[in-house]
């Protein structure tokens, strides 16, 4: 299964899941920094100071890219490290990030920058975090900061990342920071992250480079119906709505979603947030899409229709999540290519052709270090492959997929789950801050060299030791 030439091969990160250096270099507290220290938020009560340590390791981090042969590195800028306070501008703080992206350049990894991957300043937090109309501005005049200052090296940009998780999981479910659970806030949080990325989006193209391109990356979960009556569909389109298309159909010129406003009317909030503009400003035409597949959903009809369902989705009534099938990965997630096949294809003929790059893929599972130190993680190598043919049929269905970024290039701090969830390609020890390459490592640098990978059959790594 060949892809297309020009593929853009990766791997991705975030900021506060591996940087650490919480309290180097002048950077401020975020609110996950916060939100980490209060007692039973995390597993294990776990935090990002020290994380990956790779605020100090990056020149390492770098070296390992290039030893695996991966073209392009996805990572997160720390808003408050470049900003500590989210509006004065730290020299220091940019200095790292100009750091990092020479050292990408020079061994001719292609940086693909994310600006906002959920580790909000504490200090905008204390003026109403997302729920504050303000931020919008503010995010704009810090992605303005860091274009400015990696512009003539980074081509590839992101606004924000997954704004379902900062403002439902942050906002309405409470798993994640600030840790609030008010719907209707919750809300009007993602209004503001969509109307933050857009106002950003303009700043960013009155001062672009024509080599430079701007998306966003949204998560997506397929819904799949238990059954196939009428009320089965329509938990699936309930589903459906509040968890992809609210956030995309903006972005796409089309607006909040019909049907989904019509669900949400016991939900007060978003209506008084939209102001005269904000769906012209969200709907700015972007260049590419990320797209975050893991799982999908099952769902089924609630017996009482009323009855707010299981999922953190604000306001979402009569729709009952019900257990993953398996296989399962590590994490508990299920493992459903076809699923990202049908996405893909969907998103094609959703976004009328826009073109689509995988911004996280990946699987969670447990390793064992072999006596000879070598990981054998089998189970992780077959969810790339069997995900990396998914995308390649979507492609043969016509969808423009252009590029595929694996999560994560290593095992990190997992938000609420702490370090007892690994992503990586290539593990950590988070005592003695080791790196090893897993055998998943060199299974994708085979793919990655030969631009394809076997049509069926077990995924093989590249006979190298590993280190
Ligand atoms: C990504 O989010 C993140 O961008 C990344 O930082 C993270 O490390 C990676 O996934 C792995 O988790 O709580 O009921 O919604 C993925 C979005 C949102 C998918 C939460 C799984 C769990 C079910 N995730 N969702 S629920």
């Amino acid at each position: 299964m060949r892809f297309p030439p020009g593929f853009l091969w990766g791997a991705a990160t975030a900021s506060y899941q591996i940087e650490g250096g919480a309290k180097d270099g002048g950077r401020g507290p975020s609110i996950w920094d916060t939100f980490c220290a209060e007692p039973g938020k995390i597993h294990g009560g776990a935090n990002g100071d020290v994380a990956c340590d790779h605020f100090n390791r990056y020149p390492e981090d770098v070296a390992l890219m290039a030893d695996l042969g991966l073209p392009a590195y996805r990572f997160s800028v720390s808003w408050s490290r470049v900003m500590p306070d989210g509006k004065r501008v730290s020299q220091e703080g940019l200095d790292f990030y100009r750091r990092l992206v020479d050292e990408l350049t020079a061994k001719g990894v292609e940086p693909v920058v994310t600006l906002y991957h959920w580790d909000l300043p504490q200090a905008l937090e204390d003026e109403g975090g997302w729920r504050n109309r303000e931020l919008a501005g503010h995010f704009a005049e810090y992605a303005q900061t860091v274009h400015s200052a990696l512009g003539d090296r980074v081509r590839q940009w992101t606004t924000i990342n997954e704004p379902f998780c900062s403002a439902f999981l942050g906002y309405f479910a409470g798993i994640h920071a600030p840790g609030d659970t008010d719907p209707a806030a919750a809300l009007v949080a993602a209004h503001h992250l969509l109307l933050a990325h857009g106002t950003a989006l303009q700043a960013l193209r009155a001062q672009a480079r024509p080599e430079h391109s701007f998306s966003v990356a949204l998560n997506f979960s397929p819904a799949l119906a238990e059954g196939y009556g009428p009320e089965h569909v329509d938990a699936a389109r309930k589903f459906d709505g509040m968890h992809n298309r609210f956030f995309l159909d903006p972005l796409l010129g089309k607006g909040y979603p019909e049907d989904v406003l019509a669900d949400l009317a016991h939900v007060g909030g978003l209506a008084d947030a939209i102001k005269d503009g904000d769906l012209e400003t969200i709907a700015g035409p972007i260049d590419w899409l990320g797209v975050n597949y893991y799982a999908p959903t099952r769902v089924k009809p609630l017996e009482d229709p009323y009855q707010q369902s299981n999922c953190p989705l604000p306001g979402l009534r009569g729709v009952d999540v019900v257990a993953p099938r398996p296989p399962l990965t590590g994490f508990g997630w299920e493992q459903t290519p076809s699923s990202l096949t049908e996405l893909l294809r969907w998103l094609n003929w959703h976004t009328g052709g826009l073109p689509l790059v995988i911004a996280e893929n990946g699987a969670a599972f447990e390793d064992v270090i072999g006596e000879d130190g070598r990981i054998r993680d089998t189970a992780r190598t077959n969810y790339i492959a069997d995900h990396l043919r998914a995308v390649h049929a979507a492609i043969e269905g016509g969808a423009d997929v252009r590029g595929y970024l694996l999560w994560a290039l290593l095992d990190n701090f997992e938000w609420s789950m702490g370090y007892s969830q690994r992503f990586g390609i290539v593990h950590v020890d988070f005592e003695t801050q080791r790196r090893t390459v897993k055998d998943s490592a060199r299974f994708y640098q085979n793919v990655i060299t030969h631009n394809a990978l076997s049509a069926a059959g077990p995924a093989e790594p590249l006979a190298t030791a590993a280190t």
